[in-house]
């Protein structure tokens, strides 16, 4: 199949070009460095050290033999986005290409702009682009579930049947999202569900949960094909932040209480679960939604989890419980519905005492890169 990756240099999106490339799909991948701007802009860095994209890509062809194609171009500019796409004539599409975090979109004013527009537009760009030229082409799309919040009642896939005054209707579900970036997504979602009910469209929407995990079978392969991992307080996810925290004893930052619950994957079952949903496309004019995640814990049951780890590889570390900088709540009803990947044949990869004291291990490797000044919550809500 011929597999394009919007997104292609970043944290998943790297690691999900190897894997469809080693299993013999023709794969390019698109990119603005976005990403990496960033990190320049305030000053922090992945922990592992990560190639520049021609590298990484002649170091997968000097070890695989295969070849992994790439645009550098910010879907944001139209023209740039349909030449590729026009040249590529992908007949899926996997889109990660956008600015992921919820604590950046908060800093002021233009971040929450910058991005909402980078988020909305591109991936409106990329609608019309798929209508103009690959309109059978399957669009995956990585939306979240934070898209929904936190309702007091069970998280269904996408859609929700509703009795009203005696009609009934199956209709999108709610959002509460809690960040004006969760608040691209459900936009994006919109955007998404309409081009597929007017233009026929076929796209799968991907509310993936908080993803951790720092290797994949093809990163292991050599240092030149690592992943990004981060622990700064804007890109980095709970999970990754307690490991590098606990490894450089720094106590381990739980906002609030820590009760609040999430929905949590590992970073293998983010590319198994892309490529089913691949394989197994949409049809014409359909919009699927499927919740991406294996397991859900509190805040607070994942620090201790980490804690305890650490403490059986050598590290001692205390949890600090800190004044929430978000706002979100604490106490919860948490029963998201993941039944439609489980359906497909998503094999869960269990976040087990082994996973967390090797990922700590693989942590350890690059401790001395880590800056103290990116780990202490400062960007808040209000
Ligand atoms: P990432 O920032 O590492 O990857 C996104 C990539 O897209 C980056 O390399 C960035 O440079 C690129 N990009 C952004 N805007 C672009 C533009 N306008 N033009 C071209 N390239 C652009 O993030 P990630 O953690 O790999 O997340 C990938 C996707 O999955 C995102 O859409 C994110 O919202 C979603 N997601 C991530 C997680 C998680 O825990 N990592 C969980 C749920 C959903
Ligand atoms: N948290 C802490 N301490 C920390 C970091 C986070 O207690 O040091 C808490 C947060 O308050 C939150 C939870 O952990 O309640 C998750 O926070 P996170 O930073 O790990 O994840 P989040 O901001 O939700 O965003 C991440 C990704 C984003 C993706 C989302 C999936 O950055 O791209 O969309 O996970 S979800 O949460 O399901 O929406």
């Amino acid at each position: 199949m011929r597999i394009m990756v919007l997104g292609g240099d970043g944290y998943l999106g790297w690691p999900t070009a190897m894997h469809f490339s080693s299993r013999g799909h023709e794969v390019a991948v698109v990119d603005d460095f976005t990403r990496r701007r960033c990190h320049l802009q305030q000053g922090s860095d992945s922990l592992t050290p990560i190639a520049a994209l021609p590298d990484r890509i002649d170091a997968w062809h000097d070890l695989t033999a295969s070849t992994i194609e790439s645009f550098v171009l910010d879907i944001c500019d139209y023209p740039a986005l349909e030449r590729a796409i026009a040249a590529f004539r992908p007949e899926a599409i996997i889109h990660y290409g956008e600015i992921p975090s919820a604590p950046w979109s908060m800093i002021d004013r233009d971040h929450a702009v910058g991005t909402q527009v980078n988020n909305v537009v591109g991936t409106l760009n990329l609608l019309w682009a798929m209508k103009d030229i690959v309109p059978d082409a399957h669009l995956v799309k990585l939306g979240t579930m934070g898209e929904y919040g936190t309702p007091n009642i069970d998280i269904e896939e996408g859609y929700i049947t509703i009795e009203h005054k005696g009609r009934t209707d199956t209709l999108p579900f709610p959002k509460l999202p809690g960040s004006f970036y969760h608040l691209s997504k459900v936009h994006d979602s919109h955007n998404i569900h309409f081009a597929c009910r007017v233009w026929g469209l076929r796209a799968t929407d991907l509310n993936q949960g908080v993803v951790y995990g720092i290797h994949t079978p093809e990163t292991e392969i050599d240092e030149r094909l690592l992943t990004r991992f981060d622990y700064d307080e804007s890109f980095g996810t709970a999970l990754n932040r307690f490991c590098v925290q606990a490894v450089i004893g720094h106590p381990l930052t739980v906002y609030g209480q820590g009760t609040q619950r999430r929905a949590f994957l590992n970073i293998r079952d983010t590319l198994q679960c892309v490529e089913l949903a691949t394989l197994n496309p949409a049809d014409a004019g359909e919009m699927r939604v499927f919740n991406q995640f294996t397991e859900s814990f509190s805040v607070a049951e994942l620090a201790t989890t980490v804690q305890e780890a650490a403490h059986r590889v050598g590290y001692e570390c205390d949890i600090a419980y800190l004044t929430n900088p978000r706002f979100e709540k604490e106490e919860h009803h948490y029963r998201p519905v993941n039944d439609n990947l489980l359906g497909l044949g998503l094999t869960p990869t269990f976040l087990s005492d082994d996973l967390v004291e090797s990922t700590l291990h693989a942590v350890e490797r690059y401790k001395d890169r880590v800056t103290l000044r990116s780990i202490d919550p400062r960007i808040t809500w209000k």
